[in-house]
């Protein structure tokens, strides 16, 4: 089984992740998480964190010689803005500055405060804030190594921001290309106009916007999760997943939402067989039952617009509890491509936790051999 902690404040020294259950002899590149963690960083609409921040990971454990030993690995990720921050966060000192004592509507900030009895609500954002996806994106890209060897791939787009939608009508390899190449993450250039226009108005009027994401995993066997028992189903644990990602509001799969909207007939996926069993459509997002089809498993996002607004909402003070406007803190307008890589990253941990579940051992020959034995059993089914 796979798990992870992440710790670290936004503006503390560093962000730091350890990744239990990793199998040994998992070949490990570096650069392939800090290719994800670059992506992250991306897209039209960030705020001026993003221009002092350069994220790189540092792997502290668990990996020698490029090959992970089967040990907890440890990632450590600088925040570069910790040399602005050292008098204010400092673990043995702090001058108390730059403190937050009018929570801003849609963040952890006023009940965080309530809860862990914080009157400066800088105590409560810091660990809050959307930074610690950084420590997520990692993670996800050192354990999808291992699952890339299956030929288990991942992608994700942008399909809408605000009003904006992007609308394709193949998601092949040059769709992909393009929406990696682009701000939105979109692959529609004349919608990608029109979204950075869109993101100009809203930053105008003080506002931030949300939108919708897409993750496509595409190489998997049937089989993978489990019906036998709630807390065993895929689709289950990916939401799970999903959700616990900052601002994220809703997860749907395939057809999503829509399936209460038509009958039986449109919504299941009939079965087909050339040279092994298919599906003719894919509108249960490659999952049924809590386990993989053998289709792409397609997973969709929500998030929120964030609630930091240059223009505030009103809120309450909790030093007098008097109505006033809303702290303003350094946010992002849109940060809905960079939530792209975190929904991404996050499913591919489950992916590859469920992987190893099915196909577990302690070092990769042991999950090789597991793999090409179920393989060759189901290919006979
Ligand atoms: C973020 C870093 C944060 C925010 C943002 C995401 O840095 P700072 O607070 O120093 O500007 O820019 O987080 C939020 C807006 C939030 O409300 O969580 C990052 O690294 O992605």
């Amino acid at each position: 089984m796979l798990r992870f902690f992440t710790a670290g404040e936004t503006h503390g020294p560093c962000l730091t992740a350890i990744v239990e259950g990793m199998p040994s002899g998992v070949k490990i590149d570096i650069d392939k998480i800090n290719a994800e963690l670059k992506r992250r960083q991306a897209g039209y609409g960030r705020g001026g964190r993003m221009k002092i921040e350069s994220d790189r990971a540092e792997i502290l454990s668990g990996v020698r010689g490029g090959y992970t030993l089967g040990s907890p690995i440890t990632i450590r990720i600088e925040n570069r803005d910790w040399k602005n921050w050292q008098d204010i966060m400092g673990a043995e000192f702090s001058n108390g500055e730059k403190s937050v004592t009018c929570p801003r509507p849609g963040h952890a900030d006023l009940s965080g405060g309530m809860k862990y009895n914080h009157r400066d609500l800088r105590n409560v954002l810091e660990r809050a804030s959307a930074r610690e996806t950084a420590a997520r994106v990692a993670v996800g890209a050192l354990v999808r190594q291992l699952t890339e060897q299956f030929g288990i791939d991942l992608k994700s787009r942008v399909v809408r921001i605000g009003e904006i939608e992007d609308k394709p009508d193949v998601l092949d390899k040059k769709f992909y290309e393009r929406v990696y190449a682009s701000e939105v993450g979109f692959g529609d250039a004349k919608a990608e106009m029109e979204c950075k226009a869109y993101i100009d108005k809203i930053k105008e009027q003080g506002r931030t916007v949300g939108g919708v994401v897409e993750t496509v995993v595409t190489g998997l066997v049937p089989g993978i999760g489990s019906y036998v028992q709630y807390d065993r189903k895929l689709d289950a644990k990916i939401a799970f997943a999903v959700m616990s990602i900052q601002a994220i509001k809703g997860v749907e799969f395939g057809m999503g939402f829509e399936v209460g909207e038509v009958d039986g007939g449109k919504v299941q996926d009939e079965i087909v067989y050339n040279d092994g069993y298919a599906r003719a459509t894919n509108n249960a997002g490659g999952i049924e039952g809590g386990m993989t089809n053998g289709e792409p498993v397609i997973v969709r996002a929500a998030m929120k617009p964030i609630p930091t607004q240059y223009s505030p909402l009103k809120t309450v003070d909790i030093t007098n509890r008097t109505e006033t406007a809303a702290s303003v803190e350094r946010s992002d307008i849109c940060a809905v491509p960079a939530c792209a890589a975190v929904v991404e990253s996050a499913v591919a941990f489950e992916i590859a936790n469920a992987f190893l579940e099915k196909f577990g051992g302690d070092c990769i020959e042991d999950i090789k051999a597991s793999y090409d034995a179920y393989v060759t059993r189901i290919n006979n089914f």
